[in-house]
């Protein structure tokens, strides 16, 4: 009996490699502990951190990429590696660029590409404009893991129904579009199940916030949103199965996004989309699809600083008793009676204080 002999280390990477290259679009992976594998292999000499450029002029855009691959849009639309899709090249990604705070690449991300021993490399990341970004977890070494970057619009695509409506979740995405810079739209699909819309609608409607009203099935609200991101980057954001990658396919059914139904015993998304990619679609519209969102971190706002994102609290809370009053603990609270009013909605009052208390307890405060 012949024995098989496992492939070695440096067999089975490039192994890997190779199936990511005919796979890219199933095989990206968020993974942060084989970036850091990859950054330890990296010479320490500064020599090498001089040959990367220090000013230049961007020429392409990222598309999507994996840990060593970027596919690219380059501004004057040149194919030459045979790689990637008709309009894309694949490129590698310099290895001496180093990660700050932040990922080091993203889809909407300019960049640099230069050809390198007849290969298309990444050379340098330009600064980013906006970002949509989470938080990584407690042990990862990336403070921010950006899923998108230089979009203009962040369309946060909630379904009326199947999945329910979730208005802690929309709440979390206002602030994370606040803090990245980027215009938030809020995209209530699949309201073909419905009769009426969630009644928490009506208080969104009451701020000073974009709203679309859509349906993949039947097509309702797809032209109005085609016009709202004409000529813009956006990027969409939701959790799993709202119908994120549907919309996309119905604004342009060229694309045949992949979707997938709901599953029939949890009645929830099975994640399908699982790479972050951005689209290039007709009347200028640039689009980037994301998988969804599981659980969304705030990043880096402090319990005092949640009412903030709430102008209405904020404002109410300018008559409170106590300055640092924190609208929950509080018996003589201008934010609670305003509540109790009707004058600041119960919803919004609710996820304020689930955001709230749930950040004083993560801080280990109380
Ligand atoms: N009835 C109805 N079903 C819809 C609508 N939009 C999407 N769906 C269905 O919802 C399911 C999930 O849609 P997807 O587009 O895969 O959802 P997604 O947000 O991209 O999900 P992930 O990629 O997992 O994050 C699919 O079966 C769609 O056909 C809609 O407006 N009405
Ligand atoms: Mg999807
Ligand atoms: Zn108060």
């Amino acid at each position: 009996m012949v024995k098989r002999k496992r492939p070695g280390k440096k067999k089975r990477s490039t192994v890997r490699e190779r199936d990511w290259e005919q796979n890219w679009k199933a095989a990206f992976s968020h993974d942060l502990s084989r970036h850091r594998r990859a950054l330890a292999k990296l010479p320490e000499h500064s020599a090498y951190a001089g040959a990367l450029p220090g000013e230049f002029v961007p020429n392409a855009t990222v598309v999507s990429h994996s840990r060593k691959w970027a596919f690219v849009e380059t501004d004057s639309g040149w194919s030459e590696s045979g790689g990637g899709t008709a309009d894309t090249t694949m490129c590698l990604i310099d290895e001496r660029l180093r990660e700050g705070e932040e990922s080091l690449l993203a889809p909407g991300d300019r960049v640099l590409v230069e050809v390198a021993e007849g290969k298309p490399t990444v050379r340098a990341v330009a600064p980013r404009l906006t970002r949509l970004a989470r938080c990584a977890g407690k042990h990862d070494r990336l403070k921010q893991q950006v899923i998108a970057a230089n979009v203009d619009i962040l369309v946060i695509v909630a379904a009326a129904a199947c999945p329910p409506f979730r208005p802690g979740l929309v709440d979390r995405f206002l602030i994370t579009a606040q803090q990245g810079g980027v215009t938030p739209l809020l995209c209530l699909n699949k309201i073909d199940l419905v009769e009426h819309e969630p009644p928490e609608m009506e208080f969104y409607r009451e701020l000073d916030l974009d709203i679309c009203i859509a349906s993949c099935e039947t097509g309702e609200g797809i032209e109005v949103l085609r016009q709202k991101l004409a000529g813009k980057t956006s990027v969409l954001a939701g959790h799993s199965g709202v119908g994120k990658s549907s919309l996309l396919n119905r604004l342009d059914p060229n694309l045949r996004v992949v979707t997938r139904e709901l599953s029939e015993t949890t009645k929830r998304g099975r994640h399908t989309t699982t790479t972050s990619v951005l689209y290039e679609l007709q009347e200028g519209i640039r689009i980037i699809d994301t998988p969804g969102i599981r659980a969304l971190e705030v990043w880096n706002v402090s319990p005092e600083e949640v009412a903030f994102y709430f102008p209405e609290i904020a404002a109410c809370g300018m008559r409170c008793k106590f300055r640092n009053c924190t609208h929950i603990h509080e018996t003589e609270c201008a934010v609670k009676q305003a509540v109790a009013d009707g004058e600041v909605s119960k919803p919004r009052y609710e996820s304020y204080k689930r955001l709230r208390t749930g950040m004083e307890l993560e801080g280990g405060r109380t």
